[in-house]
């Protein structure tokens, strides 16, 4: 933290609500019938995305998993195209055919969101290699979920990974359950990060509703792997705000009064950094946080309104992009 400015600590704030909001629209947008396919909204785990990605450039790479717009935001995503994805229109990041689990931007090394789970990471994997092939110190950093880390591709990229000293950092945002299953009872050791030991790398533990220690936690590792000193595992322990999908009807095996704990705005990721901000000296006035709620509503209007003016993919571009059929 001692390395970001007050404005980079404001931007930090910025992005973490663009997070929020852009998950609120898109989860009206999905029950009012605007948007297609699934939305897995990322709110309360905003701290994760942005502490993680205030340490990278464009020339590092990440992968995200299903629930993947705050790792499109917080790398830099275009929220005009994001948005239009997920209305299904002809400007999305995938011409309207992808949807959410599918936004990509390569230009700003967001290799993709990806609806397999744990799928990205044995991609990460393969550019943590080339990153190292490169020679040019760039990193890959791969953020999945504590469900994805019972999974093969966990294990077996990590092995490699570790063998070969890769220049990736696996972040698992441990939300404690995955759909109704709950890290406790899937996960035998007491941490996701205990599995590092098997494969000899830092597990690093680190309170992932706190964007400074996320972001001193990444940074650490990110400067081992820029180094050649290999791969790091960290948790990220933090909680979901809202059920599995917006979809309607799903049941939640969540208990109600911890979904309501970690509501509170002294767990919430948000109203910690502001109110952290906020005590510091001159960090961040009433005013300013009043403007910066205006410029991000703005922002997020502009993204509908632009998703909203875009066509829908014609009939006949469907088979476009279709490399093998
Ligand atoms: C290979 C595979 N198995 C099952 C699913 C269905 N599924 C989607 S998300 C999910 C749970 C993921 O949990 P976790 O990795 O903890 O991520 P979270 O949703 O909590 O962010 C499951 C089982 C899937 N998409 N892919
Ligand atoms: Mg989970």
């Amino acid at each position: 933290m001692s390395q970001l400015t007050p404005d980079r600590q404001r931007q930090m704030l910025r992005q973490m609500l663009t997070i929020r909001r852009f998950e609120e629209r898109a989860s009206e947008g999905f029950r009012a019938g605007e948007i297609y396919g699934v939305v897995h909204a990322y709110s309360g785990e905003e701290a994760v995305a942005v502490g993680v990605c205030a340490t990278l450039t464009d020339r590092d790479k990440i992968i995200s998993n299903h629930r993947g717009h705050g790792h499109c935001i917080a790398k830099g995503a275009d929220l005009d195209r994001m948005m239009a994805e997920l209305f299904g229109r002809a400007d999305g990041y995938c011409k309207g055919k992808g949807g959410s689990m599918h936004i990509a931007d390569f230009k700003i090394g967001m290799l993709g969101a990806n609806g397999i789970v744990a799928g990205g990471i044995s991609i990460i994997t393969g550019a943590g290699l080339a990153a190292q092939m490169d020679g040019e110190g760039a990193v890959a950093v791969g953020f999945f979920g504590d469900g994805a880390s019972n999974a093969g591709p966990f294990h077996e990229s990590i092995n490699i990974a570790a063998g070969w000293k890769l220049p990736v950092v696996y972040v698992c945002e441990n939300n404690q359950w995955a759909v109704n299953v709950p890290a406790a009872e899937s996960v035998p050791t007491p941490n996701v990060a205990d599995r590092a030991a098997g494969y000899g790398i830092p597990g690093v533990i680190v309170d992932g509703n706190d964007v400074f220690a996320v972001y001193e936690a990444a940074a650490a590792a990110v400067a081992r792997a820029r180094a050649g000193e290999g791969p790091t595992l960290i948790e990220a322990k933090t909680y979901r705000h809202r059920p599995h999908t917006e979809r309607i009807d799903q049941p939640d095996a969540r208990p109600k009064e911890e979904v309501a704990r970690w509501l509170e705005p002294d767990r919430d990721p948000i109203p910690r950094l502001i109110a952290r901000l906020q005590a510091q000296q001159g960090q961040l006035s009433d005013q300013e946080l009043a403007e910066m709620e205006a410029a991000v509503q703005a922002d997020i209007a502009r993204a509908v309104a632009f998703a909203k003016a875009s066509p829908f993919p014609t009939l006949a571009s469907a088979l476009d992009d279709v490399f093998a059929a």
